[in-house]
């Protein structure tokens, strides 16, 4: 018997992961147009302006579903068609079965005098797969792109190698530099205006990225899924206990 997905589920459906696979690599990212339904993202929105205003208009995320009631990311990270897209993705993209792990997941919302601060940190994720969903962008002022460089490293053997591609991105220089090329408009970083409900696809841990700041009274909100950790097993990370 077909099974009937719920109203307010998401409108995709037989994920094409070798599709997408192909289109990350060669454009760095994939993206899904009307991934959620429009009455689900005006919820969110809703949700979203609500909670930056409760907290006088400043920049707060939200870390895990557990806060989210009422909104489609309460249970989106347990939707069968968003879980096979996004491990369908890992394992035409590694080769490797998808490790059986959860999402950790984020609600951003940038606004105020915290947004400068929560932006143009130029980083890798922790975790292969990133899927990120705009919930707002701004109506005016720095549209908050999404800034990558894409695949610019692979997946390290040890998480030793890892720590030395994270040191080298993380310091004062690495950062000015970055962000002066940014300044420049420079076509190594390539900007990725968001879509409110289209959902974008990357991989996080090889691709330096960050978001553009937003105007102190615009919102910017982003949920974030990132997915399957490649040092998760590493007796080293845990011992520096780091994320
Ligand atoms: O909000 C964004 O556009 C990206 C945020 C990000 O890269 C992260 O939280 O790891
Ligand atoms: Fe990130």
């Amino acid at each position: 018997m077909p099974v009937s997905m719920p109203q307010s589920a998401p409108l995709f459906s037989s994920p094409d992961a070798a599709a997408i696979v192909g289109q990350i690599d060669r454009d760095g990212y994939a993206a899904i147009g009307d991934f959620v339904s429009p009455e689900d993202l005006a919820t969110a929105q809703d949700f979203v302006r609500r909670e930056v205003a409760a907290n006088g208009g400043n920049y707060l995320d939200f870390k895990g579903a557990d806060r989210l009631d009422g909104t489609f990311l309460r249970s989106l990270s347990s939707d069968p068609a968003f879980v096979a897209l996004c491990r369908g993705i890992y394992e035409q993209s590694t080769g490797r079965p998808a490790p059986d792990v959860g999402f950790y997941q984020v609600l951003r919302c940038l606004s105020g005098r915290l947004a400068r601060a929560n932006s143009l940190t130029f980083h890798y994720d922790s975790y292969a797969l990133t899927a990120l969903i705009p919930i707002i962008m701004p109506d005016h002022g720095t549209p908050g792109d999404l800034l990558i460089i894409p695949n610019t490293r692979r997946v390290r053997s040890s998480y030793a190698g890892n720590l030395v591609d994270k040191i080298l991105l993380d310091n004062a220089l690495s950062q000015h530099v970055l962000r002066m090329l940014y300044a420049r408009q420079s076509p190594l970083i390539r900007h990725i205006r968001l879509v409110p409900g289209t959902l974008y696809l990357f991989y996080g841990y090889r691709t330096i990225h960050t978001n553009e700041e937003c105007d102190e009274d615009a919102i910017r909100s982003t949920a974030l899924f990132h997915f399957a950790d490649p040092h998760a097993a590493s007796g080293l990370k845990r011992l520096l206990r780091q994320n």
